[in-house]
């Protein structure tokens, strides 16, 4: 637990600090919601650590963050958003007015308004949640597209390149660090077996079919909060990872972590199955928002959806076998209970690959 009290001396709070605890259930930073007393009435802040193992250059993905969320805000009160800044992250300046301020530690810290009234989910509920996420993702999409200037930072070089995540999968057991590789013979032999479906996107991508588009590239569920009441999705967040990249990484992404039958890190494989109704709200809502997409990514939407679960799958398998260094764990071998999750949802979507076609061209 950080000086949460220190750190938000930090900031420009205009309002004294009271409180703070541990918030959520991400897997990457340090999340803390602080409670304060604003002038005579009690408010939520987020505060958050980035984790500089996996951001090599915070400052950068601050830059990003920046850049993205004034953008949005922009272009909310430019329509008349009764509620722009609940409508998308704005970064609280610290007190040299830069977008973070960095500790005696050397951590980097932001500071977020606790948006109120909406919720993100680690499991999801409906298809309605389905379809609002996917709508709101879409419409995330939509707004990068106007970004001018320069092209984002690449926070996390290659992150969703699936073949380089597999030669990363091949350097973890050549290494086998923490002595780990006999255990899961049947694991690395399911991740080589599609060594081919890897390099499909990378490639489009290469040949010019499929265009660079700014992403967010962490479209779980728990990403976007949804409106309490009206399960609207109204605003997305974990911005770390918005940059250049592909729409059907966020596509694909949406459908590993809201299309199973049950949650991520399940270690009990025969709950694992896919909702091809969730996948038709997902395809439904994205679609929705998501108007600019060519025909080389309609086409591929279904596929998108194997290639990011299969990727994660490898990503959990590689830091099980790097012992546990990358993704927070909250039990022994819960990196290798994800990967057998994802890799099982693979197979349910192999096996539902015709289905989900013919759900994606009855939605065009
Ligand atoms: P991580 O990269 O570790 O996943 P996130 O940025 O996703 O970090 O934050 C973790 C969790 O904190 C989110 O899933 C969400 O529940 C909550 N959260 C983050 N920012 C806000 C915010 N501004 N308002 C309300 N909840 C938030
Ligand atoms: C991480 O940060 P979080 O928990 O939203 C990870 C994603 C994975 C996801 C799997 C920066 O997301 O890429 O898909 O875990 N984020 C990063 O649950 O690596
Ligand atoms: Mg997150």
């Amino acid at each position: 637990m950080h000086d949460l009290r220190a750190i938000s001396l930090l900031f420009e709070m205009r309002a004294d600090f009271v409180d703070a605890q541990p918030f959520g259930s991400g897997h990457i930073n340090d999340t803390y919601c602080a409670w304060y007393d604003q002038a005579g009435c009690r408010v939520r802040y987020i505060h958050q650590r980035i984790n500089h193992n996996v951001f090599k250059d915070p400052i950068k993905v601050m830059e990003n963050v920046a850049r993205v969320t004034r953008h949005a805000l922009e272009q909310l009160l430019a329509s008349g958003n009764p509620e722009a800044h609940r409508r998308t992250l704005t970064c609280v300046p610290a007190r040299d007015g830069k977008p973070y301020a960095i500790d005696k530690d050397g951590n980097l810290w932001r500071t977020y308004p606790f948006i109120e009234g909406a919720k993100g989910y680690d499991e999801i509920e409906s298809n309605e949640q389905a379809y609002q996420a996917a709508r709101a993702f879409g419409a995330f999409q939509q707004l990068t597209a106007g970004l001018t200037g320069e092209r984002l930072h690449e926070t996390i070089p290659d992150f969703h390149h699936t073949a380089k995540r597999l030669e990363a999968l091949e350097a973890a057991i050549a290494c086998n660090v923490a002595g780990r590789v006999s255990g899961v013979q049947t694991e690395i032999d399911f991740a080589r077996a599609r060594a081919t479906d890897c390099s499909r996107i990378t490639y489009l991508i290469a040949s010019g079919e499929i265009p660079e588009r700014v992403t967010h590239n962490d479209t779980k569920l728990n990403n976007v909060l949804l409106d309490e009441i009206t399960a609207e999705g109204i605003c997305v967040i974990d911005l770390d990872t918005t940059m250049p990249g592909c729409a059907l990484y966020d596509f694909g992404d949406m459908v590993r972590a809201a299309a199973p039958t049950t949650r991520e890190d399940d270690p009990d494989v025969t709950h694992i199955g896919l909702r091809l109704d969730r996948f038709e709200s997902l395809v439904t809502g994205y679609l929705s928002t998501a108007t600019f997409l060519n025909g080389a990514e309609r086409a591929n939407l279904a596929f998108s959806g194997k290639l990011l679960t299969l990727e994660c799958g490898i990503r959990f398998l590689t830091d099980h076998l790097n012992g546990d260094t990358y993704f927070k764990i909250k039990r022994p071998g819960h990196n290798l209970d994800r990967c057998r999750n994802q890799f099982a949802f693979v197979r349910a979507l192999e096996e539902n690959m015709a289905a989900m076609e013919e759900i994606v061209a009855k939605a065009q």
